[in-house]
């Protein structure tokens, strides 16, 4: 039997078809809907006050609460709930006298118990992790005039980078401007100390470990940022025709979720002992120097306990390490072991001019083999950077274009 919130669902606009429900008051603390088929809905009072969709509660124009209250809506309790079977509305009275109606639908949306649901389809997709093996099923392509001109590839596209953590584009122009253009097409570009659009070849005088030819060993950009870069736009517009040159990936969520199950004592250190990140110089001849420094663990987990960072630059790892004596070998130790695992997982490819790889740099350990550089024969990436705040956002207004009705 179809749910009542599948029927609603499908056949919106019927008024002929009602869902049958009981509500009542529990301990005047919550309020409990039972519905015609059983199911049952919970919520407590003082959200539902706090949430009282009515003109002097709730401004319709920005779909967001007023804020009347100084203490908040502890205080009010309920005096009488009913559900109206007409108007598919919870009716609550107040003991101030004042009344809330509620949607069955917008109720069912706020479900307690299915609270998952939204943060998986609105919040974040549910990331896919993947090993060396799953490399090539977890690889994402697009065309880059695709992306350009079409929301539903530009939607897919960051879809990929936000569940995958990484995608390839072709066909892009010989132009320095394609990863302000892709970034642009986002939303903002990310400004840093590196500039906004960086750069990557073989420098006299290099600034960075990335402008040289010696192998670049897997690292993740700017972990000496305490807002480190979301993801990072490589545009390949000449690669080297010498052996090497090519880049390495693995994805350190799974590494990290790898050595939680095989290591956990391991994985306990690079979770919770902070590493100073430092960054020291200039930006080529620009000479606007720059003294980065950052505390944070190489494994760095969210509120909900989710991977939400890795951290690791060898050549950016600070020699001050701020931490008991005691912790310092142990931690080596653990160092040792994810860098061994991160190893053995990465991939290795060669992109080709007109390539764009773009991956989740708080995910992704990312490098590139050694590479010849000489005057017949040069290597040329321009990268850019975008913050996920600004991807999630313009993913959700990509799929949800109505959320605030
Ligand atoms: C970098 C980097 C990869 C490459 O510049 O940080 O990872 O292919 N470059 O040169
Ligand atoms: N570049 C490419 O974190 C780093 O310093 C990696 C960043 C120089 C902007 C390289
Ligand atoms: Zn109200
Ligand atoms: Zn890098």
């Amino acid at each position: 039997m179809l749910s009542c919130r599948r029927l609603i669902g499908q056949l919106a606009n019927r008024s002929q078809l009602r869902c049958y429900a009981t509500a009542r008051l529990l301990d005047q603390r919550y309020v409990e809907l039972t519905q015609k088929n059983g199911e049952q809905l919970k919520y407590p009072s003082v959200w539902l006050r706090d949430n009282c969709q009515c003109p002097d509660c709730f401004y319709a124009a920005t779909s967001t609460r007023k804020s009347n209250w100084e203490r908040g809506p502890l205080n009010v309790r309920a005096e009488t709930v009913r559900f109206d079977v007409q108007r598919q509305q919870l009716i609550v009275h107040w003991q101030d006298a004042h009344e809330s109606s509620y949607d069955l639908n917008w109720l069912q949306e706020r479900d307690f118990a299915s609270r998952q649901r939204y943060l998986d389809a609105v919040y974040k997709p549910p990331m896919q992790l993947w090993s060396k093996t799953e490399f090539a099923a977890n690889t994402c392509e697009f065309a880059y005039k695709d992306v350009l001109k079409q929301d539903a590839v530009l939607l897919q596209w960051l879809e990929a980078l936000a569940v995958k953590g990484f995608a390839l584009l072709h066909g892009a122009p010989n132009d320095v401007h394609v990863v302000r253009q892709l970034a642009e097409r986002i939303g903002y570009i990310k400004h840093t100390t590196y500039g906004d659009v960086f750069e990557v070849k073989s420098k006299p005088n290099a600034g960075n470990y990335a402008y040289l030819m010696t192998p670049l060993p897997l690292h993740t950009d700017m972990p000496y940022y305490e807002y480190k870069a979301g993801i990072n736009i490589l545009h390949t517009l000449v690669q080297s025709e010498s052996p090497g040159g090519s880049n390495t990936m693995t994805d350190g969520f799974y590494i990290a979720d790898k050595l939680r199950r095989e290591h956990p004592a391991y994985f306990e250190l690079l979770r919770s002992v902070p590493v100073n990140w430092f960054d020291i110089g200039h930006d080529g001849d620009a000479k606007k120097p720059f003294h980065s420094l950052w505390r944070a663990p190489i494994i760095c987990l969210d509120v909900d306990g989710q991977y939400a960072r890795i951290n690791q630059n060898t050549t950016k790892r600070d020699s001050r390490f701020s931490v008991p004596l005691e912790q310092v070998v142990a931690w080596y130790e653990a160092y040792d072991m994810f860098m061994q695992l991160a190893q053995a997982e990465a991939v290795e490819f060669k992109t080709r001019p007109g390539d764009v790889f773009v991956f989740n740099n708080l995910r992704m350990l990312h490098g590139r083999t050694a590479y010849e550089d000489s005057p017949e024969n040069k290597r040329h990436l321009v990268g850019a950077y975008v913050d996920w705040d600004i991807i999630y956002s313009k993913l959700r207004t990509l799929k949800f274009p109505n959320a605030k009705d």
